[in-house]
């Protein structure tokens, strides 16, 4: 008898300490052009705005290039066989535009089509499903040069005509679009901030820089819908960062700036795609300084993705501006967090990144749980989620816990999100390899896979076998 009742209670607990994915949950990892491939002068193309920023002394940590990056350009048979052998089941790159157009408009090059196309086919053989950004931020400089960049409305034509091509020549294999990889970086880190390229401090030309970014999307998406998609029927959306805001408090203040954070991060980016328009806060708080969509834009953007796109990284605290304090403290944080009312902080307790980020899984749980009530249930890709550890190769191996106990946390919060029923589809780790972090050079680690510079040796961490695990078990 005691036998007996033992046994259900054991299988039940088993079976609650068991946490599974839905069953075509979607298990990836995410890499980006600029970051990885290297070749800078090889195979036909062009300088991109990346390269000529961190050719720009000052702009780069130890004043690192990407001229070289992993030499994934060189490496693609071996890297595929990395992935296989990590278990995914998709991979997320994006396609370098002066790869494909030297000058960012005119015929393809061949050699470009032919780098992607062979990856491609490389992914398929084995097994793994290729999702494809087109836009990952190395812009072709000659745009930048003749045209001013993204300040340009006419870089939104080029851009669909850019497109087109890729939609032409890979739409057969690929049937997983992500036209841009986060706008708000291109506008804010861009052109607000200038950590990125193209390095520029202003306060407008965000919101210019945004809105071209929107109609380029809108444009693509259109090319595709009307021209690919229904023979091809694939999937088309953007990745869009966002990262949660907590009121600082419970005042009604804190919680309206939480509100708004959000609304100038991912608000400004989804709303015009679900609703047509920008959020009515960012309207009312930038007046002419926000550019308006034509109605046939209107028109081109509302439903303009199949999905939502999310790369998700960290948490801050958000509280109004509070001027009775020392000052006027919103205008000690840069002209963008005066548009946007909201001061940012971190909470003492939290740890943190190697990148300084905070790691708070809930505000990833509460972020998938606010899309989801806000747009509808709509289907959700996370495209991006990961963080830096300072990961040394020891013996040939290396014990990046700190990377699993992250992964392991945000993963749990993205089950009890499912719990929740939010629509949450997938998951791609950032990134499967090191590689070249922007601003940060090479000092930052964000890979599955270790990188030694030196010799381009790749070596899977600990978090690579153990998200292998993951995947194999569909869940945690
Ligand atoms: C992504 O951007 C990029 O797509 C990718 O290329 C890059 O390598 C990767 O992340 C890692 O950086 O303290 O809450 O303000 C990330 C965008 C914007 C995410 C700033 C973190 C700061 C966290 N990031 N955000 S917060």
């Amino acid at each position: 008898m005691a036998f007996r009742r033992e046994q259900p209670i054991e299988a039940a607990s088993e079976k609650n300490s068991m946490k599974n994915f839905p069953t075509d949950f979607v298990w990836g990892a995410a890499t980006s052009s600029h970051q990885i491939e290297g070749a800078w002068l090889e195979g036909g193309k062009g300088f991109s705005i990346w390269d000529a920023f961190a050719h720009t002394p000052g702009k780069i940590k130890n004043a690192d290039t990407a001229d070289i990056a992993c030499d994934h350009y060189h490496r693609v048979e071996q890297d595929v066989k990395l992935m296989a052998a990590s278990g995914l089941r998709a991979y997320r790159f994006s396609i370098s535009w002066p790869r494909i157009q030297p000058s960012g408009r005119g015929k393809p090059n061949p050699q470009g089509l032919r780098f992607y196309s062979d990856l491609i086919d490389t992914l398929l053989a084995h097994n793994i499903t290729p999702w494809v950004t087109l836009y990952h931020w190395d812009l072709p400089l000659a745009l930048q040069l003749e045209y001013d960049g993204w300040l340009n409305p006419k870089l939104a034509d080029f851009f669909a005509g850019y497109a087109a091509i890729c939609f032409e020549t890979f739409g057969d294999r690929v049937k997983h679009w992500l036209t841009l990889n986060e706008p708000w970086c291109c506008a804010v880190l861009g052109h607000s901030i200038g950590l990125h390229a193209p390095g520029r401090t202003s306060r407008d030309e965000p919101y210019l820089v945004g809105h071209t970014l929107l109609r380029a999307h809108a444009m693509a998406v259109e090319k595709y819908r009307s021209q690919f998609q229904p023979r091809q029927k694939g999937l088309i959306a953007l990745s869009n960062n966002c990262d949660w805001r907590e009121p600082l408090t419970d005042s009604d203040a804190d919680k309206a700036a939480a509100q708004r954070a959000l609304e100038f991060l991912l608000g400004w980016f989804t709303e015009p795609i679900f609703r047509g328009d920008y959020p009515a806060v960012m309207r009312e708080r930038l007046g002419a300084r926000l550019p308006h969509f034509t109605d046939a834009e209107k028109k081109l953007l509302k439903g303009s993705a199949d999905f939502i796109g999310l790369n998700h990284y960290s948490t801050m605290y958000a509280a109004g501006p509070n001027v009775a304090e020392a000052g006027d403290p919103v205008h000690n944080h840069g002209d963008f967090a005066v548009d946007m009312g909201a001061i940012l902080s971190s909470d003492p307790e939290w740890q943190k990144t190697d990148m300084g980020w905070n790691i708070v899984p809930w505000g990833f749980q509460k972020l998938l749980q606010w899309i989801d009530e806000r747009y509808n249930s709509p289907s959700i890709y996370v495209t991006e989620n990961g963080c830096a550890t300072p990961d040394e190769l020891k013996d040939g191996h290396v014990d990046d816990s700190r990377r699993i106990a992250y992964l392991d946390s945000y993963l749990n919060a993205a089950h009890e999100a499912l719990q929740n029923k939010v629509n949450l589809k997938g998951y791609f780790a950032w990134s499967f390899m090191d590689n070249f972090e922007w601003a940060e050079g090479y000092s930052k680690r964000f890979g599955l896979h270790f990188v030694d510079y030196a010799t381009g040796r790749r070596v899977p961490k600990a978090s690579a076998k153990w998200y292998a695990e993951v995947i194999k078990r569909n869940g945690l």
